[in-house]
């Protein structure tokens, strides 16, 4: 059957003659785009190839690495290389910020990545995906130094991130709304299936790990109990809960129907800041849920507006319709 879709070639190709984007950028995201089709290729033949169950080590986060963390991470890194243009790589899976340049140009690129979201659903078949954003090195850059990895989320030029579900979907932004890409079998190829995905500004639907209530802070205990009321409650509605504990699949649910996603700082992971991180996962969500007319907060700030103060720091993250974010914020200006 004839697939009269744009490539994502042709796709980038029109956003390099519309919005100038460089030819750099261009090549990269086709890099990435094959790491998450090689990824994707790996996830499916896991069983067979071995590639399930845990590496044995443990990420700069305490936890414990799936061989297909590893992996993952190895395709991402190695596609990534091809573009002379990036200067640094930041990704979940390795402490140390990796330099790919001894000196630092203002304009190249460091990409940021969490290779495989939601890893923990992988040895039951749940859909996992992997995360990317891009920033560019500022005048004042110094290669080797990790304070200019250290940019806040509004720099971003590109994010995007890749599901490994029933299909194969590639979605991102460069800033210009977003775009879905789903990789069709018979071409090899990620072709657009839906351009200028908008979340709807209210919605019906949250997701968040409800076995967590006893730990939540008192807006967010407020602000579910509301949800939970019903139609007799004082939102007047029902509401849906859904929670996937892939958080690239959550959010794809509420860039396609609407709804709101909330890690938010809590008692057990106050110390630590949040569960999720900034820079690979909260910053590329909150520039998609931007571009899509949605908000992304911590619940008394932008995510966007975040200063880093280190590559792997976490944020409360709580992101999605934009009406029902702004109702979680009301509830946390009344508990100050
Ligand atoms: P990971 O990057 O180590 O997979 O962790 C992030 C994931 C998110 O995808 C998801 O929202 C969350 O952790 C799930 O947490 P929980 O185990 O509390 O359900
Ligand atoms: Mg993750």
């Amino acid at each position: 059957m004839a697939i009269n879709r744009a490539t994502l070639r042709q796709f980038l190709l029109q956003e390099y003659r519309t919005h100038g984007v460089e030819k750099d950028l261009v090549f990269l995201l086709e890099d990435i785009a094959t790491a998450c089709r090689e990824i994707s290729t790996l996830i499916r033949n896991g069983s067979f190839l071995e590639t399930l169950g845990t590496a044995g080590s443990t990420n700069v986060q305490g936890e414990a690495q799936k061989k297909l963390d590893v992996i993952a991470n190895e395709q991402f890194e190695s596609h990534i290389r091809n573009c002379s243009r990036v200067a640094a790589l930041v990704s979940e899976e390795v402490d140390e910020v990796t330099w790919l340049k001894d000196t630092a140009k203002a304009g190249d690129y460091i990409v940021y990545f969490d290779p495989l979201d939601g890893s923990s659903n992988l040895n039951v078949n749940l859909s996992v995906g992997s995360i990317f954003s891009i920033m560019q090195l500022p005048e004042d850059a110094v290669a080797g130094d990790v304070n200019t990895v250290l940019r806040d989320g509004s720099f971003q030029i590109c994010s995007g991130y890749s599901i490994f579900g029933p299909a194969t979907t590639l979605v991102l932004t460069l800033g210009h709304g977003v775009h879905e890409f789903t990789n069709h079998l018979a071409t090899g190829e990620f072709r657009i299936v839906s351009r200028n995905m908008t979340i709807p500004e209210d919605c019906n639907e949250f997701a968040i790990n409800a076995s967590r209530f006893a730990d939540w802070d008192a807006p967010v205990r407020n602000y579910i109990e509301d949800c939970i009321a019903g139609q007799n409650g004082p939102r007047g509605k029902s509401f849906n809960m859904r929670w996937t504990a892939s958080m690239v699949v959550d959010i794809h649910r509420i860039l396609t129907r609407g709804g709101v996603f909330l890690y938010p700082v809590d008692a057990r992971n106050r110390a630590e800041g949040g569960k999720l991180r900034l820079m690979y996962e909260a910053n590329p969500i909150a520039f998609l849920v931007e571009q899509a007319g949605g908000s992304a907060s911590t619940g008394t700030a932008r995510i966007l507006d975040i200063q880093p103060e280190s590559p792997h720091q976490r944020a409360s993250v709580i992101l999605g319709s934009r009406n029902e974010v702004l109702r979680i914020e009301e509830h946390y200006r009344q508990e100050d």
